[in-house]
């Protein structure tokens, strides 16, 4: 009984070891929280800890939500809620998309097969602005309100944590730091800009 007891514990062990979560607090130097930042971690591989369906709403004259984080090869569907049409574009290098004029209650979908950030912008309307990040990571998550990430399932010990926001102040708009369990990370931000453009 004890033999068995004890080759059921050596195979569970690694199963245990490797799951754990990782909270993230994303705060300004002022504690602030920053909400909608992006958290991966660049270590962990395997199939993406995401799932669909996503959407890339239009309503209110917005995008919802202002960051959307999705895998790569994510298709997102993009449903204009409003009364009046929206005009979606991007520029961004990883894939550069126009959705002309449609209208309420239609929608589009756009397959993102390549890492990177979409900036997004409507023809119609400057002050529409969002961002969808598309990641390679399998472990991703984004902060909520309160500036909290929960990663789920992730290995336990030290761990490589990238953070992104498009107004975070630094190189490619991302900051890397290492910890395990509960992590506090300050990021510096510069003030969104007043309309669409380069951040
Ligand atoms: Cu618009």
């Amino acid at each position: 009984m004890r033999a068995v007891l004890l080759s059921m514990l050596v195979l569970l062990a690694p199963t245990l070891a490797r799951a754990a979560d990782l909270l993230v607090s994303v705060r300004t130097a002022s504690g602030r929280p920053v909400a909608d930042a992006v958290v991966t971690l660049p270590d962990v591989h395997g199939p993406s800890h995401l799932s669909g369906p996503y959407r890339m709403a239009q309503h209110d004259l917005q995008f919802d939500p202002f960051v959307l984080v999705v895998p790569v090869g994510a298709e997102v569907a993009f449903p204009n809620l409003d009364k009046v049409r929206h005009h979606v574009y991007s520029f961004s290098p990883a894939h550069p998309f126009e959705l002309k004029l449609y209208g309420r209650d239609e929608s589009r979908k756009v397959r993102f097969d390549k890492a990177g950030v979409i900036a997004l912008g409507c023809n119609i309307h400057d002050s529409m602005v969002a961002f969808i990040l598309v990641t390679d990571a399998a472990a991703a998550a984004k902060t909520d309100a309160n500036g909290l990430a929960v990663l789920h399932d992730v290995p336990a010990g030290d761990l490589t944590v990238r953070v992104w926001h498009p107004y975070l102040r630094a190189a490619g708009n991302t900051l890397t730091a290492r910890g395990q369990g509960r992590m506090a990370v300050t990021a510096e931000m510069r003030a969104p800009p007043e309309h669409r453009g380069a951040y």
